[in-house]
């Protein structure tokens, strides 16, 4: 396209391309639509990747999770404005409370009309609402402005602590109109996006201090580290020091569970009877009980704590040595500072590790324990995936539910870092097929995802999107025909029980799109279900009949659950 004066044109849409291109952004998933069609078209006959969802909110929670996978690039949502773009938002915030680098974009509609609440199409203040959400919230409302807004997005999305970020795009900046020549001299790649930020020399010192005085410390690895990709300074750190370790749901694999120094398998025991814990990307909210109560036991504890986010520290408790800064340049100053200095006392460590083996033989004999006539169990079917997941460790497990969370958190151990992409900091339910998508895509390596027959609902659309892109996904449903459980009694006058779902052919909803289904009834059959489904390399969906007395109302967290004191339960 050129002008009268023979100058030779670019849009919006191709200013928009070039400089998220040059932002080695390859990928975006989304929902086409008004006005942002042309974009998504254009980007794929540019032979970028679009992947076109069934709903807004699981191609945000792909953006979500692509954005932790790949630690120092946002992933990329692209929405319809107004109910699309609200689709996307919760993804946006789910992104933002989890730390995972993320950019929501949205089409909107026109700004005067909007402004003026003059009943546009899909009217909405888009920007304003999305504030609260993210970490910050922009409008490009210039062409030649695209280049800076995607910087300011990318550079907010990745630095610091990662978070979400929302670029709102109105609809009438895709037909604005720049030389050639100019655009070149506006697109730019912003430099350093993601420093280094180095702890002070104080604060180190301190650490070591209290972690040399330690009598019985404990690691709490956290996604933090895990997204920070500081594989290599945590087992330096670890190993060198000998202090056993703890991950949270995310962060396992970071060290491998099968590791001599893993305590996860005596987690009560570590947290209530340590006197240093040393929190390294993780926090200290619900997940950690705040720090405080039962859990941690009488005595005060002393934390050491690195954060990239100064404001973290002494959010719940007093913490006694906070590390501010990204966590590989922290640990590799704090191996540095520990070199020389004792292991971990044996007495602490030898007691964990006696907890840890008699643990692991209980878990042992539930998992091989016989299936009874109502079906199969929690440890009798998850067995089967731990072992699979030891001779495969290179698989992407999502995982979503109560029980199908907590259980396989537990059983299944995870030997590398990143692999295991779970409900997270919210326990949001919905993530699993929009996650599913984006660990395909981003690592090609096979994903695997356990799902409650619960969780499964809020995302089983995109069974078709899965089978259109034909991914390497195997999922499972754990079919207990119920939210915790599938057997509570009926209320009676024809009503059904709030907790229950229909114990349904999921197997054949697979099949609809032409993926490959199984039904289940043995730790047998998943076994060679599960083998074949995943050599296949194509979608497939494993329906596991549990017993549907199996489960147990808000698996293990069942304290935050508030019941009746009067009345029926
Ligand atoms: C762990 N454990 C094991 C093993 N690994 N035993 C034997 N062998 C192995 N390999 C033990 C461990 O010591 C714990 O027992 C128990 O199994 C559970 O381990 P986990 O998962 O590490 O610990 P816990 O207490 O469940 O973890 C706390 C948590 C976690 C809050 C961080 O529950 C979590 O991430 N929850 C998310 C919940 C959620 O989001 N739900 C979705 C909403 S559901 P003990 O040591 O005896 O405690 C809506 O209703
Ligand atoms: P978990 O749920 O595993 O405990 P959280 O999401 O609660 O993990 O905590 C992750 C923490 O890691 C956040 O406080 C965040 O600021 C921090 N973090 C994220 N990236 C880095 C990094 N590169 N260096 C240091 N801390 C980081
Ligand atoms: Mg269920």
């Amino acid at each position: 396209m050129s002008n009268e004066d023979n100058v030779e044109l670019t849009d919006g849409f191709h200013v928009l391309m070039d400089t998220l291109k040059m932002n080695d952004i390859d990928t975006m998933y989304g929902v086409v639509g008004i006005p942002i069609t042309n974009l998504a078209r254009l980007w794929e006959q540019d032979g970028q990747k679009f992947y076109s969802f069934r709903h807004e909110q699981h191609a945000g929670y792909a953006a979500s999770i692509a954005g932790y996978i790949q630690g120092d690039k946002p992933g990329v949502c692209l929405t319809v404005s107004a109910p699309g773009f609200l689709n996307g938002l919760t993804a946006l915030a789910h992104a933002t409370t989890n730390c995972f680098p993320m950019i929501l974009m949205s089409g909107s509609s026109e700004r005067e009309i909007v402004d003026l609440m003059q009943g546009d199409y899909e009217e909405m203040d888009q920007m304003n609402i999305a504030r609260p959400h993210c970490k910050a919230s922009f409008r490009i409302n210039s062409i030649k402005d695209i280049p800076i807004g995607i910087a300011r997005a990318i550079r907010t999305a990745v630095s610091g602590r990662p978070g979400g970020v929302y670029v709102d795009l109105p609809a009438r900046l895709f037909g604005q109109t720049l030389s050639v020549e100019e655009a070149k001299q506006l697109i730019f790649k912003p430099v350093d996006v993601t420093p280094a930020q180095i702890p002070a020399a104080d604060a180190i010192a301190r650490a070591a201090e209290v972690i040399k005085n330690a009598k019985r410390p404990v690691v709490m690895l956290g996604k933090g580290a895990a997204m920070a990709k500081a594989d290599a300074e945590v087992k330096a750190f670890i190993e060198q020091t000998g202090i056993p370790f703890l991950p949270m749901g995310m962060a396992k694999g970071l060290m491998p569970d099968t590791h001599p120094q893993s305590a996860a398998a005596t987690r009560a025991f570590a947290l209530a009877q340590c006197d240093v814990c040393i929190l390294v990307g993780a926090r200290l909210n619900w997940l950690m009980q705040h720090g405080k109560g039962k859990t941690w036991g009488n005595e005060l504890k002393k934390f050491v704590q690195i954060d990239i986010q100064a404001n973290e520290i002494d959010s719940n408790q007093p913490i006694a040595a906070p590390v501010v800064g990204d966590v590989k340049s922290c640990l590799s100053l704090l191996t540095e500072a520990l070199k020389g200095a004792p292991k971990a006392p044996a007495e602490w460590t030898g007691a964990l590790k006696e907890k840890v083996d008699t643990n692991k033989g209980k878990l042992a004999t539930k998992m091989a324990a016989p299936v009874a006539p109502t079906g199969m169990n929690y440890s009798n079917s998850l067995g089967v995936l731990k072992e699979f997941m030891l001779k495969n460790p290179s698989i992407n497990l999502v995982n979503e539910g109560a029980n199908a969370l907590d259980n396989t958190r537990m059983i299944v151990d995870m030997l590398e870092p990143r692999r295991r992409l779970d409900s997270g900091t919210w326990g949001v339910m919905g993530i699993g097929m929009g996650y599913c998508v984006a660990a395909a895509t981003v690592t090609g390596d096979p994903v695997i995802a356990v799902e409650g027959d619960s969780a499964f609902g809020f995302s089983g659309m995109e069974l078709e999107t899965i089978c259109r892109y034909n991914l390497p996904v195997t999922v499972i449903i754990m079919n207990n025909g119920g939210i915790y459980k599938g057997n509570e009694e009926d209320p009676g006058n024809g009503l059904v029980s709030c907790t229950r779902l229909i114990r349904g052919r999921y197997d054949q909803m697979m099949e609809a799109f032409g993926g490959k289904g199984y039904l289940v009834n043995t730790p047998e059959e998943l076994k060679a279900a599960l083998e074949e489904a995943v050599a296949s390399k194509k979608p497939c969906l494993i329906n596991a009949m549990i017993d549907p007395d199996a489960g147990v109302e808000s698996g293990r967290i069942k304290s935050l659950n508030i019941v009746s004191k009067v009345g029926k339960k």
